[in-house]
């Protein structure tokens, strides 16, 4: 019985990464469809169906095998399945656990991560408000302070744009915040070290130490 459930899901997860290698947003959303139906968890289709087939995309672009419109074909076909799965993530709490204003930084305008941490943490009872993507400093400081969130998250997908990360952290310490709003940091060029060098109060390399990372900073054991 075990067996077989393995074997569906992993049937249904294998054609999902072939189609998102297509190209193919119709076969995607079929496989997604039906993989919902057999009741493959929403988190391992993400995890294991769609994000090793962008990444594949990313590997092949980066040797030259692919270019800048199948990047975008792909994520336009994995942005949509996502937004079929998110409605089947396990609805957070009803007690709000925490509140958090989530965007990628500047000049950047990667939110596939952003999106998956965003679901990860409201499936987790917190509640994330979405700044959307190229956002500058000044505007997540702003949105934080009116929203009276506890957390700044910021994702940086690339190199040349993971400095506007430690521009938050000075547009905070400009406005005497830093420390009384956290800042989370995570994306592709972050790792600990870039964390602990701009100051920021905690990285996530995924959405799941995303979400540890903020029960840690606002004390929640469970
Ligand atoms: C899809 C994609 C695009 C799409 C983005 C569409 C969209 N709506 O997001 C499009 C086609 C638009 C695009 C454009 C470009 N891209 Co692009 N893109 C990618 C690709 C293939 C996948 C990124 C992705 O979505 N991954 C899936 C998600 C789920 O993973 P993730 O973002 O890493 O997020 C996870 C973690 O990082 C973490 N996380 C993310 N954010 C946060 C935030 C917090 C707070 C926390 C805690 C955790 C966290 O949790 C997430 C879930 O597990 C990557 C390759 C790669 N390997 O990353 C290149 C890549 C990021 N792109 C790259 C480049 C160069 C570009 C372009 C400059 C190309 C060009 N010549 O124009 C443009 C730049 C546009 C811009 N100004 O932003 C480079 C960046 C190189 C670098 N180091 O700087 C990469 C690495 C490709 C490569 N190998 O060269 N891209």
């Amino acid at each position: 019985m075990v067996n077989n459930f393995m074997n569906t899901f992993a049937k249904h997860l294998e054609k999902l990464r072939a189609a998102v290698l297509e190209y193919d947003a119709d076969e995607v959303n079929k496989i997604v469809a039906e993989a919902l139906e057999d009741n493959v968890p929403p988190t391992q289709l993400i995890d294991e169906g769609l994000l090793p087939a962008i990444r594949e995309i990313g590997e092949r672009f980066e040797r030259n095998e692919v270019f800048l419109p199948h990047m975008v074909m792909a994520s336009e076909v994995v942005d949509d399945a996502m937004k079929m799965i998110e409605p089947h993530f396990a609805q957070g709490e009803e007690r709000v656990r925490g509140r958090l204003v989530l965007g990628t930084v500047e000049g950047d305008l990667h939110d596939l991560g952003k999106n998956v941490v965003m679901m990860m943490l409201k499936a987790n009872g917190f509640e994330v408000i979405d700044i959307g993507r190229d956002v500058k400093a000044a505007t997540f400081v702003e949105r934080a302070k009116e929203l009276g969130a506890q957390i700044i998250a910021a994702s940086s997908l690339m190199s040349t744009t993971r400095p506007y990360q430690r521009e938050i952290i000075e547009e905070l310490e400009r406005a005497g915040l830093k420390g009384k709003i956290k800042v989370i940091i995570g994306g592709g060029p972050c790792n600990p070290e870039w964390a602990k060098s701009i100051g920021a109060d905690g990285y996530g390399h995924d959405a799941v130490e995303a979400v540890a990372e903020v029960k840690r900073l606002l004390g929640i054991s469970d």
